[in-house]
């Protein structure tokens, strides 16, 4: 290329609609799953007023489900959104900057796509390693984000509709003669980005769908290890609990009718065994085994109504985590415990000694640690 010269001139091969077609489509399932899964979570989450007391508390395994392709979805998508860019990168270069008011509508909203994905999949990985290393708060930014990103995306298809249907199919129509020498050189391009979807997936999958954790090489946090054999995504210390004795603890449920127990009288309420997970928002997830008091029982006895809400006030004193809140499918659901022992011991202080909420079907965040109150309206 002649200095000076502008645009310059691409020799290279596969910077074109149909490989940027057979790329598009996978990068947009990888987007669909992660807007849809990403939506569960936020609405898990954060429900608003019609549907927090509907969250459902089944199937058990549902937000474990949805959250670890959220985040599987956002990896894979890693590998396929940079051979998308790198298959278009030369229209950057494209001259006249601006043809139009359409064509420079339509280059500003792939500045939007392409700024708010790479936004997105980057602060979304971070988060995964628990690193965040900005000055915002990360979930109504990522929601908002995605938002941004999803309408843009859905822009972007509907002004390349054309080329998308005539790059879809196997063959290429008449009218869109290309050289047909690539077609080899674009399926060795597609078996890499494959290659390369399948690696980071199959390393980093195991966090949450633990029969693949043997080829866990990147995940931040490994299922088996923390105390109990289950991963601690905040230490007693870290949330700044005390040790907390048993001779001092009180549960405190307070309703129609309230009341306090203490860890003894608590151990000699009738005890279920349920084996539920504990699905982080942040991509880890592992299964285990809890014993302790039916939450629907310790309402009961507080006159609570079957549709009240319930607040559960953690004994930390301060953190976002401290409270969550319950809907009756989640209070009154059987599987739903106060639990004092994990895979048959007591809790680790770092798992919420003396008591934590287990419900099924639930994000991570929510299982609050160090219960201390179960409150529902008077
Ligand atoms: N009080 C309190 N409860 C909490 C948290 C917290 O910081 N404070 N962290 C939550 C998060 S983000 C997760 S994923 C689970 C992890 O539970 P574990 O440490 O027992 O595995 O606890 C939840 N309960
Ligand atoms: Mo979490």
């Amino acid at each position: 290329m002649k200095l000076g010269l502008f645009p310059p001139v691409f020799k290279g091969r596969l910077h074109d609609a149909r490989t940027a077609t057979s790329v598009g489509r996978w990068l947009g399932v990888a987007f669909a799953v992660c807007f849809v899964t990403g939506l569960v979570s936020h609405f898990m989450q954060h429900p608003p007023g019609w549907l927090a007391d509907r969250v459902p508390s089944r199937p058990v395994w549902g937000y474990r489900l949805t959250q670890g392709l959220h985040v599987a979805s956002g990896i894979a998508a890693i590998p396929l959104l940079t051979a998308k860019l790198w298959t278009v990168y030369p229209r950057l270069y494209e001259w006249p900057l601006v043809r139009s008011v359409k064509h420079a509508l339509e280059r500003l909203s792939v500045g939007v796509l392409v700024a708010g994905a790479v936004f997105e999949l980057a602060t979304g990985l971070l988060n995964t390693a628990q690193w965040y290393p900005w000055p915002f708060s990360f979930v109504p930014v990522h929601y908002a984000v995605a938002w941004l990103v999803i309408g843009a995306l859905l822009l972007h298809v509907a002004v390349k509709a054309p080329e998308i249907k005539a790059h879809w199919g196997r063959r290429s129509p008449g009218t869109l003669a290309l050289p047909s020498q690539d077609g080899p050189d674009r399926r060795s391009l597609l078996a890499a980005v494959g290659a390369a979807v399948g690696a980071v997936t199959l390393t980093t999958v195991g966090q949450s769908f633990t029969p693949l954790k043997d080829f866990l090489l990147f995940a931040p946090r490994h299922p088996d290890k923390g105390p109990q054999a289950l991963p601690v995504n905040r230490t007693a210390d870290a949330a700044g609990v005390g040790r907390i004795t048993a001779v001092e603890y009180r549960l405190v449920v307070a309703g129609p009718h309230q009341y306090t127990l203490t860890l003894d009288e608590l151990r000699a309420l009738p005890q279920y065994e349920v084996e539920l997970p504990i699905a982080c928002v942040e991509g880890w997830s592992k299964s285990a085994r809890w014993t302790g008091v039916r939450v629907r029982d310790l309402l009961d006895r507080a006159g609570a109504p079957e549709h009240a809400r319930v607040r559960v006030v953690s004994l930390q004193s301060r953190g976002g985590y401290r409270v969550s809140e319950m809907g009756p499918e989640h209070a009154r659901d059987p599987l739903t415990l106060l639990a004092l022992r994990l895979n048959g011991e007591e809790l680790d202080p770092d798992h919420g000694y003396p008591a934590r909420l287990i419900a099924p079907d639930r994000p991570g965040v929510l299982q609050t640690k160090w219960v201390g109150r179960l409150e529902v309206p008077a």
